[in-house]
């Protein structure tokens, strides 16, 4: 097949981000100047749209929108800034900094994303530069963590586990390293770098000066476990392992989450299997999908311009012959894999060394002090074991908790002592463990209503139910978000509740529990009352009418109620 250059249907005018991107300097537009300025404590709508691409984000207290409009004050600005941290590990002491930071310059939580990382709210214009020293004197940074460009690439959690999960974070890292945006913008505008003048002019060798038209997302999984979600990101390599290394990855492309609402030509996506490379052809793989994305994606309307909608427009056939084109070797046919769940396995493993490494449930990723149960230091007095502190690893994972690793048999029992002390560590239903839920509301400003403040409580009333028709041991993936964005990639889960209107949201049923397979609308603007009065009689059938070893996304889709 040849590949055809011109662009689509897509000869509009470029979008407004094009026209930013193109005047920023690589990325610097005026932000080192705004960020100077104290009196205003937001930034100029472009600066708003460049920073992002450093990591931050422009926010405000939604929660206090209404008082601060009726005494005819601005908003209540401030920033979020995420980190980036390519397969989610970090050292001890990193932590340890990232703890710092969180309390002296932002809300004193830490919030664990879904995709592996941590984000501070909260910081003010005046500790945007602090914060970003902070990290970079722990050898970290939020460089391309947000942004037209590919962002934090994810790799199945904790490297320690096997030989293959180690060479999966190695190439979350090469990956990372590879598309990581070469402008010094970064370094000048937050740490204070002196831009380098004269010699060659300064250039993005992958990206060129207008970056990608929109975000891009990578994943690594190490089969049985899809942590990761491989089926929800633009590009993702799924590891195939023979004799416990990986030989080579089965490639998937073309995923994504976001919608809107009432727009029928946005939809959530799953990513389709495009064929299998050997390990040494990783990058060149990747750079040739992003670099197709780059010459074909949407440049005129950034609501289309992802990855899914290029492989839409255009037909997969036509984008396997485009990446093929660019490639030495084309892509060989894909191998066989197969995933037994996208959850994490809560509680304790050893591995063949002989050291303890523990997933602990976190809910909703938010890390804090809050009454007696006090996660955030017991987390603190984790890390700062004596030899854990050298040894041991702090990793995020995909599904917002986190991982302690590599403890020796007397630092497990501190652990467990420590979470006990801080009451950390208690008993948490099945439903609870495999939940997730985005941030939204207060500091999320595309979010149209609750969702970190408020799954945890309906989670208790769903659990009700769910006892009531002996079921309390079953794990279901139920997933909530705040808009259709699908920050907690709403749309795979068995259960997807989708923020509508304020207390209101569509109820999806029929995902698979391993996150292969999107989800249907079940009802449409729901509220508490409709949402449970809807699950109820499900879960009745369920418990009577399902067949050993059947999910409830499953049995949704086999009983023919989605
Ligand atoms: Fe997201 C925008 C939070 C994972 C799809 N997302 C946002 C913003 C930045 C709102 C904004 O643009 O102003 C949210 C900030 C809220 C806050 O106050 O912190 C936000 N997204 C998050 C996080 C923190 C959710 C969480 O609770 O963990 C996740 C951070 C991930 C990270 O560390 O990088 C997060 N966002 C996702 C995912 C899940 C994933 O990638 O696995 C998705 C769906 C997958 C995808 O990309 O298709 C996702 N976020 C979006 C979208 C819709 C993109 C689209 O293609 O339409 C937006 C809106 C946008 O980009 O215009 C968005
Ligand atoms: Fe905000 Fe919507 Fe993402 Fe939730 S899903 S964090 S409400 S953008």
């Amino acid at each position: 097949m040849t590949v055809e250059a011109a662009p689509l249907s897509h000869n509009a005018p470029l979008s407004h981000n094009e026209d930013i991107k193109s005047r920023s300097d690589f990325l610097r537009g005026t932000l080192a100047d705004e960020l100077d300025q104290q009196a205003f404590g937001g930034l100029s709508d472009d600066d708003g749209q460049l920073i992002k691409f450093h990591g931050v984000y422009v926010q405000d207290d939604r929660d206090l929108r209404p008082e601060r409009a009726k005494r005819k004050l601005d908003r209540a600005y401030m920033f979020m800034a995420r980190l980036r941290v390519p397969g989610g590990v970090l050292t001890p002491r990193q932590y340890l900094a990232m703890d710092r930071l969180a309390t002296e310059r932002g809300n004193a939580t830490l919030r664990l994303t879904t995709r592996q990382t941590i984000q501070f709210h909260g910081v003010i214009k005046s500790n945007v530069r602090a914060a970003m020293r902070a990290m970079d004197a722990a050898l970290l940074d939020t460089i391309a963590a947000c942004g037209d460009v590919n962002r934090n690439v994810m790799a199945a959690a904790n490297p320690y586990l096997s030989r293959a999960h180690g060479e999966a974070v190695e190439m979350a890292r090469r990956l990372s390293a590879h598309f990581l945006p070469r402008t010094g913008a970064w370094r000048e505008i937050f740490i204070g770098d002196e831009r380098v003048l004269g010699g060659e002019p300064e250039a993005e060798p992958i990206y060129g000066p207008t970056y990608l038209p929109r975000k891009f997302k990578m994943t690594i999984a190490v089969p049985p476990s899809n942590d990761v979600d491989v089926f929800a990101h633009d590009l993702s390599f799924i590891a195939i392992v023979e004799d416990g290394k990986v030989t080579g990855y089965t490639v998937v492309a073309g995923g994504g989450m976001g919608a809107s609402h009432g727009e029928p030509e946005t939809y959530p996506r799953v990513a389709d299997v495009i064929g299998y490379c050997d390990t040494e052809d990783v990058i060149a793989v990747a750079e040739a999908v992003v670099t197709v994305q780059r010459d074909f994606g949407n440049r005129a309307n950034r609501k289309r311009a992802r990855l899914k909608y290029t492989i839409d427009d255009r037909g997969l056939d036509w984008f396997k012959a485009a990446v093929n084109e660019r490639l030495d070797k084309p892509l060989q046919p894909a191998r066989a894999f197969r995933f037994e769940g996208n959850g994490d396995a809560l509680g304790w493993v050893r591995d063949d060394e002989g050291f303890h490494h523990l997933t602990l449930f976190v809910e909703n990723g938010r890390v804090a002090d809050r009454g007696g149960w006090r996660l955030k230091s017991a987390l603190v007095a984790i890390a700062s074991l004596p030899g854990f502190i050298d040894r041991g690893a702090i990793i995020m994972t995909a599904n917002q908790n986190i991982i302690v690793a590599r403890a020796n048999d007397e630092e497990r029992a501190a652990i467990e002592a420590i979470l006990t002390e801080h009451e950390v560590g208690r008993d948490v239903s099945a439903l609870r463990q495999g939940a997730m839920a985005c941030v939204a509301l207060p500091t999320c400003g595309l979010a149209l209503t609750e969702s970190e403040r408020y799954l945890p409580d309906l989670i208790t009333r769903i659990d009700e139910l769910l006892a009531a028709e002996g079921l309390s041991g079953q794990r279901i993936t139920l997933r909530m978000t705040g808009c259709p964005n699908g920050c907690a990639r709403p749309y795979i889960a068995e259960i997807g509740l989708v923020g509508r209107n304020p207390g209101r949201y569509n109820l999806l049923l029929g995902g698979a529990a391993d996150g292969s397979r999107l989800n249907t609308m079940y009802r449409e603007n729901a509220d508490e009352a409709a949402i449970l009065e809807a699950l109820a009689p499900l879960f009745a059938a369920y418990a009577e009418q399902r067949e050993p070893g059947e999910g409830f996304g499953d049995y949704t889709r086999r009983a023919g109620v989605v």
